[in-house]
C-alpha cells in the first residue's frame, strides 16, 4: 500500500501526472545534453596538419589578390613583371567561395603600359589541390577598361567602382557574365607558368583581353571536385583540439605551434 492510496483520487492523479512530467523533462534534458546542438562544433576535432591543406597555384598577367570564403589568402607579390606563380596552402571549407581581383598592367588614366606606349594583355589561371580550376563557368566582371576603342592617340578609360563586398561569400554575382576562356597561345604565358602544373585549368578573362584591365572573378565550389572528404577546420578555435599533450620548448628555444 502506497501513500497515494490515502489521498483523494484527484490529488493522486495530479501527483502521478506531475511525476510523469518531471520524469519526461529529466529524460529530455539528458538526451539534449548527450548530443551536440545543431551549429555547435564537433567535439574532439583534431588539430589540422599540412596534409589537410590544398595547394593553390595562381598565375596572373599581371597581378591578383585572392579571397577564399571572404578571407584574403593571397596577394601577388609582384605588381607588374616578371610574371610569376604564387603558391599558398589553404584549409578548404565547402561550399568554397573564391573571389579574385585581377589587373592587367595599365595606367589608370590611359589603359596603356610602358609609358603609354603599348596596350597590354591580361590573363588569369588558377588550380587548387582539390581539383578546383578556372574555366568558363566562373563569373567575370570588368571594372576598368581602356584605351576605349583601342585609340592610343587619344586614350580614354572607363572605370567603375568595385562593390564594397565583391569578395564576400553572400555577394550576388548572378547577373554577372561568365568568363571567357583563352588558349595558351592567346595568353602567351611566361616560363613560370610552364614550370608549374596547371593541367586541367584554363586561362580566363573578361571579353576583351587587351582593353579590359581590371576584372573580378567569382566562383563557388559546392563540394570538393576530387571527391575527398576534406575535414572542415573552420571552427577549430571554438573547441579544444584532440591530440597529444602540448610539449614544452624544443632544444634551441622554439616552442611547438
Ligand atoms: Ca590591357
Ligand atoms: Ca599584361
Amino acid at each position: 500500500m502506497t501513500c497515494f492510496e490515502f489521498m483523494p483520487s484527484d490529488l493522486r492523479l495530479r501527483r502521478r501526472l506531475l511525476s510523469a512530467a518531471m520524469l519526461a523533462t529529466a529524460v529530455l534534458t539528458v538526451a539534449l545534453l548527450a548530443r551536440p546542438l545543431a551549429g555547435q562544433p564537433p567535439e574532439g576535432l583534431r588539430k589540422p596538419a599540412l596534409t589537410d591543406t590544398v595547394r593553390a597555384l595562381v598565375y596572373a598577367d599581371n597581378w591578383f589578390m585572392l579571397y577564399v570564403n571572404g578571407q584574403l589568402v593571397a596577394v601577388d607579390s609582384i605588381a607588374f613583371i616578371p610574371h610569376n606563380v604564387i603558391e599558398v596552402d589553404l584549409l578548404p571549407t565547402y561550399p568554397m567561395t573564391i573571389a579574385v581581383l585581377a589587373k592587367d598592367n595599365a595606367d589608370p588614366k590611359t589603359g596603356m603600359e610602358y609609358a603609354n606606349s603599348n596596350i597590354g594583355d591580361g590573363g588569369f589561371i588558377l588550380k587548387f589541390g582539390d581539383g578546383t580550376v578556372t574555366d568558363g563557368s566562373w563569373r567575370a566582371r570588368c571594372f576598368s577598361r581602356g584605351p576605349i576603342d583601342g585609340d592610343t592617340a587619344n586614350p580614354r578609360v572607363e572605370n567603375e567602382p568595385l562593390p564594397d563586398d565583391w569578395f564576400a561569400v553572400g555577394f550576388d554575382d548572378s547577373a554577372w557574365p561568365v568568363a571567357r576562356e583563352y588558349s595558351e597561345e592567346e595568353i602567351a604565358p611566361k616560363q613560370p607558368y610552364f614550370d608549374t602544373d596547371f593541367s586541367g585549368a584554363t586561362f580566363i578573362w573578361s571579353d576583351d583581353l587587351r582593353l579590359d584591365n581590371t576584372v573580378v572573378f567569382r566562383k563557388v565550389i559546392e563540394s570538393p571536385p576530387d571527391g575527398r572528404a576534406w575535414t572542415d577546420f573552420s571552427r577549430i578555435n571554438e573547441v579544444v583540439p584532440a591530440g597529444p599533450a602540448r610539449r614544452g620548448p624544443r632544444r634551441g628555444g622554439r616552442s611547438q605551434r
